[in-house]
């Protein structure tokens, strides 16, 4: 990362988080309509870290009304340029809470402060910056285009990158005019709320943000209202099919970040000591709750026995451990709810006939820990190789030809991102060109940048989030 940060704190002291938030509607927080609250828990103490407000339909219809007015009276009239600056004070305050930001991250989500620190909140920042420089050239995106924003947006995001995906979602939406009612996940609304505090600090005009927290119901309100113009959701492939079922019978836009299986592929000429990092990055990185997540490692037969052995050395080296203590690699698992899925996919790779290696870290009492797990003599067909599990477990399987990889590559429903480490740069853009994947990095793993665009093929999704082309879902083209 370019950004400079302090050091990773080791003490809470200095962040501030509420009791109790209410719905962050219209420039102000209010209650919820019915007064429903539930608890927000740090994963990895199994305590209490706030109360959060449960939005039912009327709260929603009272964002969406808000940002119907902000849209109409202040955000779409306002020149390009004054919106582009509001983008840039939001993008220079996440830079200048970044400490406290960091610290919620992980005390709210359970990942390593050393990622929420170095990955999660500077590039939140870094696409607010991008996004901000876009405002006032849109003219230049889509060059001889009548460009016009949508409206309002309903957003839907998830618990593994909550500020980061919230970042995603509202700056390329703001700077093409439109307003937004953001959702966070149930069990990490606490940085949107604070996002919502930045917001007044901004002096961002009412209504143009709006943050309503709640579960899956409070995500459907939205889906359905029919004052929205367009949807945006990163979550399940499951849920991105019940929205699209929704959406069918409408005329709303929509963009759509769906699960992942991600194939790691490694040649048997590829650097193995720096392709055995990469391994481990791809799958143990934030726990293995990554969408692009490099879940599957597809290793050349001849190297495979020396990849396996390397990669247990050094998953025994991780440390498993309280997410706020900057040694930590491996922190806690989201909620009760992943730990339990995680779990139960570990008992049916067994059942399935595969062999399971565990790193023998220990894990503290409390909290949900998993341990560093590989899978190998896995079949394709195996659910725990078809499915995304979404937590620190790796499939291995091993091919001979490169077109034995590219076909195991592609044989799931998914098609999100994935690796391929070579020596030879043409067999890079081979092996890449035939991956069925919306992103394939080369002899690295989980690089992300606001400027390349993000998105699935098959069942990992629909549109791209970043770059130019996330402009596209929150535009009307003339
Ligand atoms: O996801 P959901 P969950 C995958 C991952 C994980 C599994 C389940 O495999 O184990 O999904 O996680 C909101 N209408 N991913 O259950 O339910 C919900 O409140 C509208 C991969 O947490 O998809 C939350 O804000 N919204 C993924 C968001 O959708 C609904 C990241 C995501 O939650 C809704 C997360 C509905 N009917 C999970 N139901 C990725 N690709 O990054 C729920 N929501």
């Amino acid at each position: 990362t370019d950004w400079e940060y302090a050091e990773a704190p080791e003490s809470t002291d200095h962040v501030s988080i509420s009791d109790k938030y209410g719905l962050f509607i219209d420039g102000e927080f209010v209650e919820p309509e019915k007064g429903r609250y539930f608890t927000s828990v740090n994963p990895a103490t199994e305590e209490v870290l706030a109360e959060i407000a449960e939005a039912t339909q009327q709260d929603v219809n009272k964002a969406v009304e808000a940002a119907r007015k902000a849209y109409e009276k202040s955000w779409s009239k306002l020149e390009a340029k004054e919106r582009g600056k509001y983008i840039f004070r939001i993008a220079r305050l996440i830079q200048e809470r970044a400490r406290e930001f960091s610290v919620i991250e992980t005390m709210d989500g359970g990942k390593p402060i050393r990622e929420s620190r170095d990955v999660d909140i500077p590039l939140a920042a870094a696409h607010f910056f991008y996004y901000a420089g876009w405002a006032d050239k849109l003219e230049y995106a889509f060059p001889g285009r009548e460009v016009s924003s949508l409206g309002v947006a309903g957003q839907i995001i998830p618990w593994n990158f909550p500020l980061l995906m919230l970042a995603w979602k509202i700056a390329p939406a703001l700077a093409t005019g439109n307003t937004v009612v953001l959702k966070p996940a149930e069990t990490t609304s606490i940085t949107a709320l604070k996002f919502a505090e930045l917001c007044q600090d901004a002096g961002l005009p009412e209504g143009v943000v709006n943050i309503v927290t709640g579960a899956g119901q409070t995500g459907s309100h939205i889906v359905s209202h029919e004052d929205i113009d367009k949807i945006a959701f990163t979550g399940s492939t499951e849920v991105g099919k019940i929205i699209m079922k929704t959406l069918a019978g409408t005329d709303k836009k929509y963009t759509l970040e769906l699960g992942g299986k991600g194939p790691n592929i490694i040649f048997e000429d590829a650097p193995i000591e720096q392709a055995v990092e990469g391994i481990i990055n791809a799958i143990f990185f934030n726990q293995g709750h990554v969408c692009c997540a490099g879940s599957r490692l597809l290793v050349q037969e001849g190297i495979a026995d020396e990849v396996i052995d390397k990669l247990r050395d050094r998953m025994e080296t991780l440390i498993v451990a309280d997410p706020l203590d900057k040694n930590t690699d491996v922190g806690a698992i989201n909620s009760k709810q992943q730990y339990d899925k995680i779990n139960d996919y570990l008992e049916l790779g067994v059942e399935e006939g595969a062999d399971i290696f565990q790193s023998s870290s220990e894990l503290p009492d409390k909290g949900y820990f998993c341990k560093p797990t590989i899978f190998t003599n896995v079949a394709q067909s195996n659910r725990i190789v078809q499915d995304e599990i979404f937590g620190p477990v790796l499939t291995v399987q091993t091919f001979r030809t490169a077109e034995e990889g590219i076909e195991k590559a592609n044989n799931t429903p998914y098609g999100l991102a994935g690796g391929v480490w070579t020596d030879k740069g043409s067999k890079i853009f081979k092996v890449g060109q035939n991956i069925d994947n919306g992103v394939v990095w080369s002899n690295t793993y989980n690089q992300f940048d606001p400027t390349s665009p993000f998105g699935g093929y098959k069942e990992s999704g629909v549109g791209r989030e970043g770059g130019l082309q996330g402009l596209q879902g929150y535009v009307k083209l003339k």
